[in-house]
């Protein structure tokens, strides 16, 4: 029997308060509006930045589903929707692409007006929400909430892929990998990672792992790799990392060690912790004249950085990017037919595959640095 315009109830991870576990619950999920498409999810990554939200380091309304790395397949689709249809294969895009703001229509930039992600309101572009729990309404997240069996986005936030491909790998494309191998080959075509090239990553996750991958892509000749979790440097080689180091294996700062590696200063560093010390660190460790740094990682919402400027009048280049500067509609097809043409790997930050229900042991894993990726299956 077909749920398109019914009410669908389904298991949902509940976000109620602050700091605590998910509560998997019964919720309504409302048919899509016009413009809206249902989807049944089929697999979800967890990532850093669902934790961030759970510490409340970043603002957001509760309560709430969370999640935003993620594929699934089209239950059904209000009437104006044109770009998918029920049965396909989808990725979540938490960065939409409405193809009409200035920033949709300029060739740079991926930080579409229509997004939910700097400043999160948590509903749909309407204003109100399709989630109910115990009568109340619950929040979206970043107009993705993956944890649910059933979410409901707009149309600009979501795109069709191969029907071919295997969800329960290619749902990283939707965050982890365009994140970090975006940042590496895609940033601003001018600062592109060069051939020959010395990269320093800073935060070897999920989303750092990819920005190694996409260095070794362009061509870096030196990839060296930072975290103080030394279990993350076995991954980062078999992704491409030329040397390991761990910043608690030095007396001196981390930049001034990774300045005498490289001679004077990486030519490109990639922050991917989202901290104000490795910010300052990465940026440090590129050359004066002519290293760039990317920003990946966001602090704590509420905290400004002071940095000396002298860092940049004598010729750094500092930039940032949210999902690797990939405008989602038009890129994520083609990432997901480069990993169908094996162009590179997303098995190997794969550590952990759970049902849907264990998405606290999940994060547990996460927090306790255990795991890469946790995928939840549904
Ligand atoms: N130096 C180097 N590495 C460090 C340090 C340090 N001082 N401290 C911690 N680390 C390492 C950790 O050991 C860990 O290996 C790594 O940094 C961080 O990895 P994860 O698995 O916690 O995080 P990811 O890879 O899932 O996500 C990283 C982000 C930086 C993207 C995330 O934390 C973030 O800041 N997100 C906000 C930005 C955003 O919204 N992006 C869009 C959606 S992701
Ligand atoms: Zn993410
Ligand atoms: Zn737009």
């Amino acid at each position: 029997m077909s749920t398109a315009g019914k009410i669908i109830k389904c298991k949902a991870a509940v976000l109620w308060e602050l700091k605590k576990p998910f509560s998997i619950e019964e919720v309504e999920v409302a048919p899509p509006k016009a413009s809206e498409v249902r989807i049944k999810m089929v697999a979800t990554g967890l990532c850093r930045t669902d934790d961030h939200m759970i510490s409340g380091q970043l603002a957001l309304p509760l309560p709430v589903i969370l999640g935003h790395e993620a594929a699934g397949i089209v239950e059904s689709i209000g009437e104006e929707v044109t770009t998918v249809k029920p049965g396909d294969k989808v990725i979540l895009l938490f960065l939409p692409q409405c193809g009409k703001c200035a920033v949709c229509n300029h060739p740079e930039g991926n930080i579409c007006l229509k997004n939910d992600v700097i400043v999160p309101r948590g509903t749909m572009q309407d204003g109100t929400t399709r989630f109910t729990c115990r009568g109340k309404p619950v929040y979206h997240f970043f107009n993705t909430s993956s944890f649910s069996e059933y979410s409901v986005v707009d149309e600009t936030s979501v795109v069709q892929i191969d029907p071919a491909s295997p969800l329960e790998k290619v749902c990283l494309i939707g965050c982890a990998f365009s994140t970090g191998y975006g940042s590496a080959v895609n940033v601003a075509k001018k600062t592109q990672v060069t051939k020959g090239s010395t990269c320093a990553v800073f935060g070897l996750g999920g989303v750092g792992l990819c920005v190694v991958m996409g260095c070794k892509a362009a061509g870096a000749a030196r990839i060296i790799a930072v975290d103080p979790n030394k279990y993350k440097f076995a991954k980062a080689q078999e992704v491409g990392a030329t040397e390991c180091i761990s910043p608690q294996d030095f007396k001196k700062p981390i930049h001034e060690v990774v300045k005498e590696m490289s001679g004077g200063g990486v030519d490109f560093s990639f922050e991917v912790v989202g901290q104000h010390d490795t910010i300052v660190s990465a940026l440090s460790c590129c050359h004066k004249a002519y290293g760039v740094s990317v920003i990946i990682g966001a602090p704590p919402s509420s905290e400004d950085l002071r940095i000396d400027p002298t860092l940049l009048l004598t010729g750094r280049t500092w930039k940032g990017a949210i999902f690797g500067g990939y405008k989602g509609k038009d890129s994520v097809p083609k990432l997901v037919a480069d990993f169908m043409a094996k162009k590179f790997p997303l098995d190997s930050i794969i550590t952990h595959v759970l049902p849907f229900e264990k998405i606290n042991e999940g994060f547990d894993l996460l927090r306790s640095g255990k795991s890469i990726r946790t995928i939840l299956t549904f």
